[in-house]
């Protein structure tokens, strides 16, 4: 039987991770969150598509994948997190667990960032743990799918 697929997508900026702003987001690139992940996802038998894009049509594009082949979603929607009803639209139609991922606590920022409009369509939301917060994610989506199934 084949594995069951989580797909794992980050929104724009996110491919500049490590290079600048270390005091918010930490010093670990997009490659080695990406690294940590196949690992993670590994041990859990989940296969993983692992993706970034600094287009919204593209993350949308790519959410109507995974509605078609994932287990599960993770996303990080970047700054389209707190702008884009496009997104929640694409989310919201999805049937599989959705958890949303930030590497910073957004409550604790700028006003401007302390709404989620994506939110609404997630099962879970995990924040402000850094680049740990992706592989723990892993963790959470798999036991939501056992749950799912059991
Ligand atoms: O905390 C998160 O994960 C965010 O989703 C990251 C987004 C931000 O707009 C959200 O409010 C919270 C920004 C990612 C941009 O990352 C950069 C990394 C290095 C240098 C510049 C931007």
């Amino acid at each position: 039987m084949a594995e069951d697929a989580a797909h794992i997508l980050n929104g724009p900026n996110l491919n500049l991770l490590g290079a600048r702003e270390p005091a918010i987001y930490g010093t670990t690139t997009l490659a080695e969150i990406e690294a940590a992940c196949r690992e993670k996802a590994e041990s859990l038998g989940l296969s993983l598509v692992f993706r970034q894009s600094n287009s919204e049509g593209e993350l949308i594009d790519w959410v109507q994948t995974a509605r078609a082949e994932a287990a599960g979603l993770i996303i990080n929607p970047g700054a389209y997190t707190h702008t884009s009803i496009a997104l929640l639209d694409a989310l919201s139609a999805v049937d599989i667990p959705v958890i949303e991922l930030h590497l910073s606590n957004i409550h604790a920022r700028e006003t401007f960032r302390r709404h989620s409009v994506t939110a609404a369509a997630a099962s879970g939301v995990i924040m402000g743990l850094g680049a740990a917060g992706y592989p723990l994610a892993l963790d959470a989506l798999k036991r939501i799918i056992n749950k799912g199934r059991a």
